[in-house]
């Protein structure tokens, strides 16, 4: 068996939408016929995936009768149990209706705002009866051209009002559901609220039912921002909030290219699943592995196929290299925690008497400054181990 091909242990997930991408964008027709939903599951299991995501309307076209809903459930819920796969993550299309145009939750337009609730509701109903114990929440029309449209807070606090509801209908439902909020600075609104996961790790904390609430962190989306993924993903997890992840790759300076993971900035790649798998011997992250992410427009039916397959594959890869680098020796050296007994008890824990004893250490700032870090040996050491040659 080759080590780098998927395993269901690896929890690897892709959406409909991802596999089901027909390259159509802004400047160009559909180049690839629909998936059929039943077939995305089919040929992820073969590729080796655990788990399929969806909005409600991949898989139940907007308008739909009951009956044809059930149908469709039906089918689908029957090959996923042919194939052995799962739904992690369900989430709602906000996005594509024109009834959105000026957004969903954030509308000026009561009827806007409860037409979105409702289909919220129904969709996260269909989510739950689908398995999903994570839902998504991409407000990508949640925003602003002529930003005098609205008081930026009114935006937020209807946010919020929308968000509290939900929890609480979760709540009364006795749902196993925990909701994850992603950021996205912008694309397709000039500005989109709550641009960042910072943002939505603040916004958070200001719920009724904080405790159900995470993030779900997209590569290209805080990389749009300018910002370092890791970092972001680095303090949603010690703050307990990656309840998802959208894993994909991005060019800096450019709309939303929603790459094949790892396929652009390799460090970064290889730093995120270093982080995520703890082979630095920290905290793992323990949710899907989720590849938000779809084909060149250039590709075929087999192409796409390709794609899923370079995903999973190239994450295998990072997580065997990131092994090999947090155990090698030199490695470990350079990156060692540094102890010192009668300095470390006094950073943490206020007492005066930790205030005297600072100010009666004998630090020589010139002495201290004139150390070498070595970290020109660690990031090359960095380079080689990805570079296969150590
Ligand atoms: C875009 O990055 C968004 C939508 O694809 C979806 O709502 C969400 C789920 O991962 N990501
Ligand atoms: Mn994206
Ligand atoms: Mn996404």
């Amino acid at each position: 068996m080759d080590p780098f091909d998927p395993t269901p242990d690896d929890r690897f997930s892709f959406g409909l939408w991802t596999v089901g991408n027909t390259g159509r964008d802004p400047f160009g027709e559909a180049v690839r016929a629909p998936l059929a939903p039943t077939r995305a599951v089919a040929k992820l299991a073969e590729c080796g995936a655990w788990g399929v995501n969806l909005h409600d309307n991949d898989l139940v076209p907007f308008g739909a009768s009951a009956g044809e809903r059930d149908r469709i459930v039906r089918e689908f819920k029957a090959a996923l149990a042919e194939h052995g796969m799962c739904v992690p993550m369900a989430t709602t299309n906000l996005f594509s209706h024109p009834i959105f145009k000026d957004g969903a939750f954030s509308s000026n337009d009561p009827k806007v705002r409860a037409f979105a609730l409702r289909k919220t509701i129904d969709a996260i109903d269909l989510g739950v009866e689908l398995g999903a114990r994570i839902y998504v929440f991409w407000g990508g029309r949640e925003g602003t051209e002529a930003d005098a449209c609205r008081d930026p807070r009114t935006a937020v606090s209807r946010t919020r009002d929308a968000m509290d509801f939900l929890c609480e209908y979760v709540r009364e439902q006795r749902y196993d559901l925990k909701f994850a909020l992603e950021a996205k600075p912008n694309e397709p609104r000039s500005d989109i609220y709550f641009p960042t996961t910072g943002h939505m790790l603040h916004f958070i904390s200001t719920l009724a039912h904080p405790e159900m609430v995470g993030v779900n962190p997209e590569v290209a989306h805080e990389t749009m921002a300018g910002l370092s993924f890791t970092h972001g993903v680095a303090q949603a997890m010690e703050a307990g909030k990656l309840f998802h992840i959208d894993l994909n790759a991005q060019r800096i300076g450019r709309y939303d290219q929603d790459l094949r993971f790892g396929s652009e900035d390799v460090r970064q790649a290889f730093l995120l699943v270093r982080l995520l798998e703890g082979t630095m011997g920290t905290p793992r992250y323990e949710g899907p592995r989720h590849f938000d992410a779809h084909a060149y427009r250039t590709e075929d039916d087999a192409g796409v196929w390709d794609f899923a397959r370079g995903c999973m594959r190239t994450y295998k890869i990072l997580k065997a290299r990131a092994q090999a680098f947090d155990a090698d020796p030199e490695v470990k050296a350079l990156v060692a925690d540094q102890k010192d007994a009668a300095i470390d008890p006094l950073l943490a824990g206020y007492t005066r008497e930790k205030v005297a004893k600072l100010r009666a250490l004998p630090l020589d700032p010139a002495a201290i400054a004139s150390r070498g870090l070595g970290y020109e040996r660690l990031d090359q050491l960095m380079m080689e181990h990805l570079l296969g040659v150590r």
